[in-house]
């Protein structure tokens, strides 16, 4: 086979990044590891900034988003069971987010490359990246037996924080940057309608709480927990006590308890490879970094690499111009790190370091509070929560 970019991963960075292409004529092929079903169901973000809808309707899949997903003007901070706003639209301007899974993001997009006829190759098998530093890079996998090749002219490695693109790189110019925290979540989620109608970020002295939403009767929570929890030791019920204690007693009583039907843990971790561009191999999304899910910002970080990704290579392919491929590692980086710093921030704000010596818990509380008293310290937040411009790699190199 033979292609112009083949993209590694259809998590939401590849699919998008497929879609873009394919409406501006640029030729794709996208290779997955895993199979339609598991991709479809995997449960993960539910926040999108207005440049991530923005895009996504640019690319053509934004009717479904546009009539169920629920736009959110502000989000509200819990601290031991006392409730603060943050009216994001008032202190942005005019801007929201909007509530919608990531899994109708998939499917949206499965649906829209399905309907296009190009290439998406499900359980591809042993995938492996050939010649990277070269004009004429390849891609080998396996599938029903068989050893495929595509060649192409370039590598877009969308294949997540465990895939194989970044390890193809040669470790002589990857140098990686992580933060590992001392905690996960502990997800649920459950068939009840939402606590509110907005998110709350609650802190407590037994950790951090979200309470977020899929739709108006579908509702996510999570709760800071130890990283070896296992989840045979929190049936549903110790779970909704948990989160109860944690929001605090109006939030209690209005609660909406329910069988789960997922429950997960996921460790927190920051992590950032650079540069995003070895050759002919570009990595974005999860690939190219991690965020602490706190911010809501790993989704909308894959779409914004990808926003950059699409203007560099129509530029190659549609103008011969590399001023775009040139300048996408470094115009993607501005902005992650940037990202990186709030997510950081964030967590640390809200969650519980058991190993935090007395003085710093007490001036983290001292931000919390000044947090709320300060419209330019919740101006600052707000940016960065609906979500910082994108970067043109046109304007870096
Ligand atoms: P993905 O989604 O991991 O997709 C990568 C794809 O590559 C495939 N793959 C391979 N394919 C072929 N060959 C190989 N060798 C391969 N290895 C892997 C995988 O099967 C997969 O299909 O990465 P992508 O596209 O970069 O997207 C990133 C997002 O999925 C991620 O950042 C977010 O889910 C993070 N995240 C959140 N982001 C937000 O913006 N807002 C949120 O509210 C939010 N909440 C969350 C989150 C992540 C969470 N978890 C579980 C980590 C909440 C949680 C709990
Ligand atoms: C979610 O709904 O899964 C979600 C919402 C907000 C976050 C993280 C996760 O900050």
């Amino acid at each position: 086979m033979r292609t112009q970019v083949a993209i590694i991963g259809s998590g939401p960075a590849g699919l998008l990044l497929g879609q873009l292409l394919h409406l501006a004529g640029v030729d794709t092929v996208i290779l997955e590891r895993r199979s339609r079903d598991y991709v479809e169901g995997r449960i993960r973000a539910g926040v999108l900034e207005q440049g991530t809808v923005e895009l996504l309707v640019e690319a053509g899949v934004g009717d479904r988003l546009k009539a169920e997903g629920l736009i959110h003007t502000g989000f509200d901070i819990c601290i031991d069971g006392s409730r603060h706003r943050i009216d994001l639209e008032a202190l942005t301007g005019g801007k929201t987010v909007t509530v919608y899974g990531q899994t109708e993001v998939t499917k949206d997009l499965i649906a829209a490359r399905l309907a296009s006829g190009a290439p998406l190759v499900f359980e591809a098998e042993n995938v492996a990246l050939h010649d990277i530093d070269t004009e004429r890079p390849r891609v080998t996998y396996e599938k029903d037996g068989a050893t495929h090749t595509v060649d192409c002219a370039v590598l877009a490695g969308c294949d997540g924080f465990h895939g194989v693109s970044r390890g193809s790189m040669p470790d002589s110019v990857l140098k990686t940057y992580e933060r590992a925290y001392p905690f996960g979540w502990l997800g649920i989620l459950a068939d009840v309608p939402p606590v509110s109608h907005e998110l709350i970020y609650a802190t407590h002295p037994d950790g951090f709480a979200l309470a977020s939403m899929r739709s108006e009767t579908r509702s996510r929570y999570y709760i800071q927990c130890p990283l070896d929890t296992d989840l045979a030791d929190w049936p549903d019920d110790r779970l909704w006590d948990a989160l109860k204690t944690r929001f605090g007693d109006a939030a209690a009583a209005a609660m909406r308890t329910g069988p789960s039907i997922e429950k997960s843990v996921a460790p927190l971790r920051s992590f950032v490879a650079e540069p995003m561009r070895h050759g002919r191999l570009f990595l974005a999304g999860d690939a190219a970094h991690i965020v602490p899910p706190t911010g809501a910002k790993g989704l909308n970080l894959a779409a914004a690499d990808v926003r950059v990704l699409s203007w560099a290579l129509i530029d190659l392919f549609r103008d011969n111009s590399t001023a775009g491929i040139d300048g996408y590692s470094a115009a993607c980086l501005a902005r992650i790190w940037k990202v990186q710093r709030f997510s950081w921030w964030f967590s640390t704000q809200l969650h519980n370091f058991d190993t935090e010596p007395a003085f710093e818990r007490r001036v983290h509380r001292a931000e919390l509070e000044y947090l709320l008293e300060s419209e330019s310290a919740q101006k600052t937040l707000a940016e960065n929560y609906v979500g910082l411009p994108f970067v043109d790699p046109r304007r870096v190199a």
